[in-house]
């Protein structure tokens, strides 16, 4: 069966046909998507465009009940769609069931948030006159999502864009069009009237470029990587176009010598490797003093040494495959540079065979590392980790916010007083203690500084700002 995209409300062909291969077996062929291309893009953002008053009139409630019957559906299909996720993006099995619960979650969330998008009532400063702020949905928002969260991204921007009203062009990342696939079939009998909702699978050079470029969209929610999304925010500037970035991270966890040794280990462990390592919220930079170095480091390196990397649909594995070749090659080329900047390789980096071909690496540490080298300035995004020593506190606070991303960051302490100072001077958007930097809640603000981010956050009720426009009405009564 070819899984084809879903455009002003019908099932439609491609231009060509996408091969969607589990990167833990290279001879599974997980399913055949379509592939759309720049004119079939132009026809779901018209359809989208045509959709949209009849849309935005819509009542909260209506809205609301949709929602929660695609949240009610995840959330009953968990187990599939999480196999499903898997197989496709080589998390393990309880990561994918994870993240599917997580996407079917949101959906109940914005259902809630759909009735409770109140306005202001505001007295003039003129006499005999009202002031009244409300919020009003954008129009068409093109959603782009990436590889490494099939359904749970794709989930925390369709679900808030449809909750405001908005219509949606949603392109799953080429890599893994499956989830999205599975997204918008259920998308199809929720209720939704067509055009409202449409599926575009497809290249960033065709699909993506089409939704960036096209006058009819108002605002585009992407997450990828850096050079992408620099690309996507100057073409949606030029045409004055709203425009949200999730980007990269160099996620920083600090290690005092005052921490919960098991705590600290856990976390950096979580952090760096679960998920392959494949977040942009990984713990990559492990800063860790002086006093607790060695043996934090023996530590990990012997959990490492323990954890199992195999087919991520397999029961016990802790470590899925490496996503694709190409990615690959970026984790073995960075294990390199890493060797050559004069790093200390304590443990992994090397390419595992297990029974079914597969892009399995051994997850690697870097020790008697320094934050100018390009293993700390650069996004890895693999199951690779590096360990910067510093003497005190202060130090640590220096090299974890010299950085040009800004995340999240973490620190592992005992200590009050260390804990509340760098929750105040850490320049990232999300700071955990005691805790890994990745993994968040679906209820609250995502989102980073610097380099990593752009626009308005994402998640929790802050997603109303990048997907509503605020109008102010004035009356003389
Ligand atoms: C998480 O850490 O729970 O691409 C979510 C990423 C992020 C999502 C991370 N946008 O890794």
């Amino acid at each position: 069966m070819l899984h084809q995209n879903f455009i002003a409300g019908e099932w439609t062909e491609g231009v060509a046909v996408n091969r969607n291969i589990n990167p833990s077996n290279l001879d599974d062929v997980v399913g055949e998507y379509a592939r759309a291309d720049a004119a079939q893009t132009e026809a779901a953002i018209a359809a989208a465009h045509d959709a949209f008053p009849a849309w935005a009139r819509t009542t909260p409630e209506e809205r609301a009940d949709i929602l929660d019957r695609v949240g009610t559906e995840i959330l009953a299909r968990k187990d599939e769609l999480g196999r499903l996720l898997s197989r496709e993006e080589g998390k393990t099995l309880p990561e994918g069931v994870g993240e599917a619960v997580r996407a079917g979650r949101i959906f109940k969330f914005f259902a809630g948030e759909a009735l409770r998008v109140a306005g202001e009532k505001i007295p003039s400063v003129r006499a005999g006159v009202e002031v009244e702020v409300t919020r009003e949905p954008e129009g068409v928002v093109g959603i782009i999502t990436p590889w490494n969260f099939p359904i749970a991204i794709p989930a925390w921007k369709i679900a808030p864009a449809l909750a405001y009203g908005n219509c949606v062009v949603f392109k799953p990342a080429d890599l893994v069009p499956g989830c999205g696939w599975a997204l918008a079939e259920i998308l199809s009998r929720s209720g939704l009237p067509a055009g409202v909702f449409n599926l575009v699978m497809g290249s960033g050079s065709q699909v993506g470029n089409a939704i960036v470029t096209s006058p009819k969209v108002r605002a585009v929610s992407f997450t990828g990587s850096v050079d992408t999304g620099r690309r996507v925010a100057a073409d949606c500037v030029a045409r004055g176009a709203k425009v949200q970035l999730e980007m990269g991270g160099k996620n920083p966890l600090v290690v005092l010598d005052d921490a919960d040794l098991a705590i600290a280990v856990g976390a950096a462990v979580n952090g760096a490797f679960f998920s392959t390592g494949q977040r942009c919220t990984a713990s990559s930079r492990l800063i860790v003093q002086a006093g607790i170095h060695d043996r934090f480091v023996d530590a990990v390196s012997e959990r490492l040494s323990r954890l199992k990397v195999d087919d991520a649909l397999k029961p016990g594995t802790d470590i899925g495959p490496v996503v694709s070749q190409d990615q690959l090659d970026q984790d073995l080329s960075y294990i390199d540079i890493g060797r050559k900047e004069g790093a200390r390789l304590v443990t992994g980096g090397e390419r595992l065979n297990r029974e079914t071909p597969g892009y399995y690496l051994a997850p690697a540490l870097f020790t008697e590392t320094t934050n100018a080298m390009r293993i700390n300035r650069e996004e890895i995004f693999g199951p690779v980790a590096t360990v910067i020593r510093v003497k005190d506190y202060e130090e640590a606070l220096a090299v974890a916010n010299d950085t040009v991303f800004g995340l999240s960051s973490g620190i592992c302490t005992t200590s009050l007083k260390y804990a509340s100072d760098f929750k105040r001077r850490s320049s990232a958007g999300m700071v955990m203690v005691n805790l890994p930097t990745a993994g968040v809640d679906y209820h609250v603000p995502f989102g980073g500084r610097k380099g990593s981010s752009y626009g308005p956050r994402e998640q929790g009720a802050y997603a109303r700002e990048f997907y509503t426009a605020v109008k102010t009405a004035y009356t003389l009564a």
